[in-house]
């Protein structure tokens, strides 16, 4: 087993220990939850269960919210922040948190490196030790700032989301030989905090296997991308517990013109039940996911420890 490989399905002993209530945000101005790659697909989700939780919030990449803020929010400064960031190195990501202390935000950090520049300029740090053999590909440490900002934002996390990731991982794994054989473009399906997950398995697959992937909300993929689907294609559809039967519906046309389809929680040529609550139903599917971009980078003999072009950590000077 690759290094890459290993920090995917040994993850979850470190869900077990980042597994504890967390005081929430407060709810009384707009959560802006920062990040960049990986850690703003994060972003995203967690916006959306926050708005879903009664906490209005938005998500911003860490650049655009340094340099552009009014773009997002025209109050910019009566914001508090959420900044997530692996490394909490990112020079983007840093410098945003700065920015945002210095105009008086409150800002948070999520993050696995507890000695950090950005843990170092937060007012509250909420941290978790991933697995030491991550590399340059985010695998463990997503899940776990996903976990974590998901405790922040006042859910529950049950100890038995680890069991069913583990189910789910394994019950795809399974079956990805066949689905994946001849298949060269990967489409992600995914609404609300679901949305975030669908981009993030799509960014995994692209960085670990050099594939074209894309992502999308599910009823968006009629309006223009659908145009690209034939036998070369496999769609993974993170269903909505609400919009199941419309997911479904497109599935159906999505099969009919030739793609492979994975249902996470719904139909398809493999359908995995996602026995979890709505709201941690993207964690539950995400190592399942990054599962999916390692076996494609196998399939195709490329070694997703150094991935082209990839750092692990962006700095600009
Ligand atoms: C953010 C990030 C990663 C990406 C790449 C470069 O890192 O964009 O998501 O995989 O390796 O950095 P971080 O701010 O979460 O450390």
């Amino acid at each position: 087993m690759g290094v890459t490989e290993q920090t995917i399905v040994e993850q979850f002993p470190y869900w077990r220990a980042a597994i504890a209530p967390l005081a929430p945000i407060a709810d009384m101005h707009l959560t802006v939850f920062i990040g960049c790659g990986t850690s703003y697909n994060l972003a995203l989700s967690l916006a959306a269960l926050a708005n879903a939780s009664g906490r209005p919030a938005i998500a911003a990449p860490g650049g655009e919210w340094l340099t552009r803020p009014k773009n997002y929010w025209p109050r910019w400064s009566e914001t508090q922040v959420v900044a997530l960031s692996r490394s909490g190195e990112t020079t983007e990501t840093v410098a945003a948190a700065k920015a945002s202390r210095a105009a008086g935000a409150h800002v948070t950090a999520i993050t696995a490196e507890a000695e950090s520049a950005l843990a170092k300029n937060c007012d509250r740090l909420v941290f978790a030790r991933t697995h030491p053999a991550e590399g340059i590909v985010m695998t463990s440490s997503a899940s776990l700032m996903l976990l974590l900002g998901t405790q922040l934002i006042g859910y529950a996390v049950p100890p038995s989301v680890t069991d069913t990731a583990q189910g789910l991982l394994e019950g795809l794994d399974r079956r990805l030989p066949a689905l994946i054989a001849g298949r060269s473009h990967f489409v992600f399906l995914g609404g609300g905090a679901l949305y975030g997950v669908a981009l993030e398995g799509a960014l995994k697959l692209m960085e670990m296997s050099q594939t074209f992937t894309q992502a999308f909300h599910p009823l968006e993929y009629r309006h223009g991308p659908i145009s690209l689907v034939d036998e070369r294609t496999v769609g993974v559809v993170l269903y909505g517990a609400d919009q199941r039967d419309a997911e479904a519906t497109l599935v159906r046309e999505l099969q009919q013109k030739g793609a492979r389809v994975i249902g996470f929680g719904g139909p398809g040529d493999l359908s995995l039940d996602v026995p979890a609550d709505p709201a941690i139903g993207g964690l539950a599917c995400l190592p399942a996911l990054q599962l999916l971009g390692e076996r494609v980078a196998q399939a195709r003999n490329i070694d997703t420890v150094a991935p082209r072009h990839l750092t692990k950590v962006v700095t600009l000077a």
